[in-house]
């Protein structure tokens, strides 16, 4: 072997090894978003198809391995022996006929390409996100850069979360109110793009309840990588039960609270949830600029801008799964909310003191 072939062969391991830590380093991601660990039928397919490819290629690469190994040997062999270095071939030692190059070089090719294009076809059926479906319909709607999400048939609407029922193919019908967004839940499906004046769907399906991460997955600007959702899988009946809660409109502070509220006093530290603060938090929202922006239903909030809050405190996650939603990072979000997702669409607010702390009792109330 010459030096130059020993340098070459040492690269491709040195490759192959940093290939495998990089490939262990993103199936380590807390929130995990894997391919490797489908729990979707489109999902499911699609690992199919590429673990056919990686062990096919894998034994492909150990038998090629091998026979080149057992040739160096063979050779080093003879050279020992005193033997001519190349001659091997004009004494037809070790020489390979015109049925092995036919077989090796041709034949087994072929059959491992035509097989796998086969399955390629299979899958792109099994996958197809065009396909008809009869399960419940979730439009969504991309965002620079959150998800809107509506149940049409049950006037639901919320944003960043898509709940769905498990053993139910359920339809997604897309759109974008701006630029390119794509929808992608590894662990369910593969992407769909979301294509301002098309109308695209795609479809999800799950028999294990549970929470799955999705990403944009089409570069729509600066807070693309923070363009995050859930997909939420309940038991059938629990999926009723909760889409029967968010159509309920929003609960309103009780009427006793709003009959006698207390003036406005910064000396008192005001305690949690307080039904008086609640009461105040909710005619300062809908005194200022939040109103043009978001919808809290059965009220006068009917902004289109920004996320549906009416339910905001039974979500698990705070712009587009930025923060996780917790009454810290709702005070963060809201008095600053360009420190934390620089370029997205939510100004910042001039409010403070008890004012602020009203407002944010509130939004913690709209369970
Ligand atoms: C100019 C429009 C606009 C105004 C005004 C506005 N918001 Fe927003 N708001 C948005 C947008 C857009 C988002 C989504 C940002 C993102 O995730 O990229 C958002 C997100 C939020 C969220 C997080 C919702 C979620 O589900 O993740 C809360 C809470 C919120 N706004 C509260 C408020 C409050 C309170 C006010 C008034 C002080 C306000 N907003 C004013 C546009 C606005
Ligand atoms: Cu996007």
């Amino acid at each position: 072997m010459t030096g130059r072939q020993g340098v070459a062969r040492r690269s491709h391991v040195l490759l192959a090894a940093g290939g495998t830590v990089l490939l262990g380093g993103c199936a380590a991601a807390e929130e995990q978003q894997s391919t490797l660990d489908p729990a979707g039928t489109s999902a499911q397919a699609i690992d199919v198809h590429w673990q056919t490819m990686l062990w096919v290629g894998a034994a492909v690469w150990v038998i090629v391995m091998a026979m080149m190994v057992a040739t160096l040997v063979r050779r080093r062999r003879r050279k020992q022996d005193g033997g001519p270095e190349s001659d091997g071939h004009r004494k037809g030692e070790g020489h390979r006929g015109p049925l092995f190059v036919a077989l090796a070089g041709a034949v087994i090719p072929a059959v491992i390409i035509i097989g796998i294009t086969a399955q390629s076809v299979w899958v792109l059926q099994e996958t197809d996100p065009g396909q008809e479906v009869a399960g419940t319909t979730i439009a969504v709607t991309g965002h620079q850069y959150w998800w809107e999400v509506e149940y049409p048939e049950y006037g639901v609407v919320t944003a960043n979360e898509i709940h769905i029922p498990t053993g139910e193919r359920v339809k997604l019908e897309l759109a974008s109110t701006d630029v390119v967004h794509s929808v992608w839940v590894p662990e369910l499906s593969g992407k769909t793009d979301m294509i301002p004046g098309r109308a695209n769907s795609m479809w999800l399906e799950t028999e294990e309840p549970g929470t799955y991460w999705g990403q944009c997955a089409e570069y729509c600007g600066m807070q693309h990588a923070l363009m995050r959702f859930v997909v939420v899988a309940h038991e059938p009946a629990e999926f009723e039960g909760w889409l029967q809660a968010q159509a309920q409109p929003a609960a309103g502070p009780p009427a006793a609270a709003l009959e006698d509220q207390p003036e406005l006093d910064t000396d008192e530290a005001p305690a949690e949830q307080d039904p008086g603060l609640v009461a105040q938090g909710r005619e300062v929202f809908m005194s200022s600029s939040c109103v043009y922006c978001h919808t809290i239903s059965g009220t006068e909030a009917q902004g289109r801008e920004g996320p549906d809050l009416t339910h905001l405190a039974s979500r698990e996650t705070l712009a587009a799964g930025t923060l996780p939603n917790n009454p810290g990072n709702l005070a963060a979000w809201v008095v600053d909310p360009q420190a934390i997702k620089p370029g997205n669409e939510m100004p910042g607010t001039d409010l403070a003191g008890l004012e602020l702390q009203a407002l944010l009792a509130y939004l913690e109330s709209l369970e």
